[in-house]
């Protein structure tokens, strides 16, 4: 059918250009990325910006973003010789086929995505409108998807529900109309899939939150990650334990530094006396962290020509790829071939 795959895997992961690139996409997403699926997979690595269009956005805000995402993928080690970077809106066939997952996914599907339901309650009790998009989004990310013939999604915990859905939306599609997509499945990093705010431990670290004392950001400098983790919340109770349910802001630190350091949460625990010592700890590895990629980013942005490069020869590419899958999918549902 013209979209035949190799025997590598096929990996697609997106990030979205809401805000500055945090320490939970780097922790749950970004470095298995760079550590480990760019070197056994056939992978792409996508900054979704249709999907910041879903909230209130700034134009130039956006696009600033935009870049900005995709220069801090180069410095966290994506590798254009081993991997695809490009920017969505490059890529039409994602726009193309999120169109056939709307007409394949059913509202009532849609609405019971719990960011849907949890972003729609914030817009409202902003006062705001809630865009259509918002609602529509998982569609636009199982096209995201779903055009690559996609074997694994790398994502933080917070994706899971989105790709399950993706995972019925081709399963009902190629029941209806024939195998056009293959069927992926999401993996997680074994810690840290789901960095919590530090001052708030039972909510996730996001980029596009309002309040931003507890999120660390790849580009914020040493002494800003240091006073953030200084001032990060812990737990009633002095005893430094592994217990994410009664200590929620102990057991993230502890997440945190297992997974900047390699080790195993529950035994590091047993390491620290006192929870000041624990929060020094996750700092100083935190800060080793970001040292590099804060150094490569700063090189990058002195060399914006070469960012634009990647992304273009990236859409290139990508585009190569999906357009044939798309174009099949069209085909299957019955539409005539392009004129
Ligand atoms: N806190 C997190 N811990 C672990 N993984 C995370 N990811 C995001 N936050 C955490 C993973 O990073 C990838 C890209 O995320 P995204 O751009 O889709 O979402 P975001 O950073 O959470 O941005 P927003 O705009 O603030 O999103 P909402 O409002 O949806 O939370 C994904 O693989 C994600 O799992």
């Amino acid at each position: 059918m013209g979209y035949t795959k190799t025997s590598r895997p096929r990996i697609f992961s997106g990030i979205k250009p809401t805000g500055h690139l945090t320490l939970g996409n780097y922790l749950g997403a970004v470095r298995r990325w760079v550590r480990e699926d760019q070197h056994r997979a056939d992978a792409l690595f996508c900054v979704v910006d249709l999907h910041a269009l879903t909230v209130e956005h700034d134009p130039a805000r956006v696009r600033r973003l935009t870049r900005q995402a995709a220069t801090l993928l180069l410095a966290s080690g994506l590798d254009p010789a081993l991997c695809t970077v490009f920017v969505q809106s490059q890529v039409d066939e994602h726009a193309r086929l999120s169109y056939l997952m709307e007409c394949t996914a059913t509202d009532g599907e849609l609405r019971r995505m719990i960011q849907y339901k949890e972003k729609a309650a914030r817009e409202g009790a902003r006062g705001g409108s809630v865009r259509l998009s918002l609602l529509t989004y998982p569609a636009l990310m199982a096209a995201d998807i779903l055009a690559y013939g996609t074997d694994e999604v790398p994502v933080g915990d917070d994706q899971t529900q989105h790709v399950e859905l993706t995972r019925d939306l081709a399963q009902r599609f190629n029941q209806r109309y024939g195998p056009v997509f293959t069927v992926p499945r999401a993996t997680h990093p074994e810690v840290a899939a789901r960095v919590m705010d530090l001052r708030d431990p039972v909510s996730k670290m996001g980029k596009s939150h309002a309040e931003t004392a507890g999120i660390v950001y790849l580009l914020d400098e040493a002494d800003a990650v240091r006073r953030k983790f200084i001032r990060a919340v812990t737990d009633s109770g002095s005893e430094v334990r592994y217990d994410r349910m009664e200590q929620p802001g102990v057991a993230n630190l502890l997440d945190v530094l297992a997974s900047c350091t390699g080790g195993k949460p529950e035994v590091l625990a047993e390491e620290y006396a006192s929870y000041g010592a624990l929060k020094l700890a996750a700092a100083e590895a935190v800060v080793e962290v970001l040292r590099p990629i804060r150094a490569r980013h700063a090189e990058l942005c002195a060399d914006p020509s070469y960012v634009d490069g990647v992304l273009r020869a990236g859409a290139e590419r990508a585009r190569g790829l999906a357009r044939p899958r798309v174009d099949a999918a069209y085909a299957a549902v019955g539409l005539l071939p392009p004129a």
